[in-house]
């Protein structure tokens, strides 16, 4: 399934087949969204057809899905779910406390609703995500579309306010048109370059009436799972 990998590809290929030793038979799993995450899905699609794994997966976003479903894995939405035993996801950036910014591949919204719903989060990362301070990669803020310019001014009027560093917010684009997620809202990215307090920041930016959720996830992750170019994997 792996062949000839590029190095960081096998650093995110050996960090999805690690983590897939987590999912037993009988779990419902939520199935994350991006490149790592998608080495993670086909693992456990050749899991279920040579090794008899019996899972139920929930996938975070459209394209997960129909990978999901081409390997082989049984999918089922969030509702029939209700409750999840493990979700496994990527992330642009963890830290010493597993706090994370997501939402590089525009599916942060679904990604942190099935991983509050579920009993454990495990995130799978190539070795450069590891940083000390989040903010380097900007945070994507998921916006609905109606006012989404007031929504954008209100949210640098509380990043000056905040003194945070690096003040720059700009609507996500898609060639010549606002970006569309799976919930057919739109992203605005903070450039930030460090967030000092990000818990104060995620609440402070969820307060803002045209703002539906943050890339930054606090106190959900439970593990990281971290892949290096040379094949050695890192659970922390
Ligand atoms: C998802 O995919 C996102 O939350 C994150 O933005 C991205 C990571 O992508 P990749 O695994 O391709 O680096 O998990």
């Amino acid at each position: 399934m792996s062949g000839e990998l590029s190095p960081i590809d096998k650093a995110k290929f050996v960090a999805a087949r690690q983590a897939a030793e987590f999912v037993e038979s009988g779990m419902r799993v939520g199935l994350g969204t991006g490149s790592t995450a998608a080495w993670l899905v086909r693992c456990l699609g050749e899991k279920v057809r040579e090794e008899g794994l019996r899972i139920k997966g929930v996938p975070t976003s459209t394209r997960t899905a129909e990978l999901a479903r081409d390997v082989g894995l049984e999918v089922i939405s969030l509702d029939e779910a209700k409750w999840l035993d493990l979700t496994i996801d990527g992330a642009d950036e963890f830290d010493t406390e597993l706090s994370l910014i997501k939402g590089g591949g525009g599916a942060l919204l679904q990604e942190k609703i099935v991983a509050t719903a579920s009993d454990q989060m495990i995130v799978i990362a190539d070795a450069a995500k590891e940083v000390r301070m989040l903010g380097g990669f900007p945070l994507p803020v998921e916006v609905i579309p109606f006012g989404w310019q007031s929504t954008q001014a209100l949210v640098e009027e509380i990043l000056i306010s905040m003194d945070v560093m690096g003040r720059q917010a700009t609507m996500r684009m898609n060639g010549d048109r606002p970006f569309v997620t799976d919930e057919a809202n739109h992203i605005i990215d903070l450039h930030l370059s460090r967030i000092g307090n990000p818990r104060q920041l995620s609440m402070v930016l969820n307060q803002i009436p045209g703002v539906v959720e943050n890339g930054l996830f606090i106190d959900i992750c439970d593990k990281v799972v971290i892949g290096h170019s040379d094949g050695r994997v890192e659970v922390r």
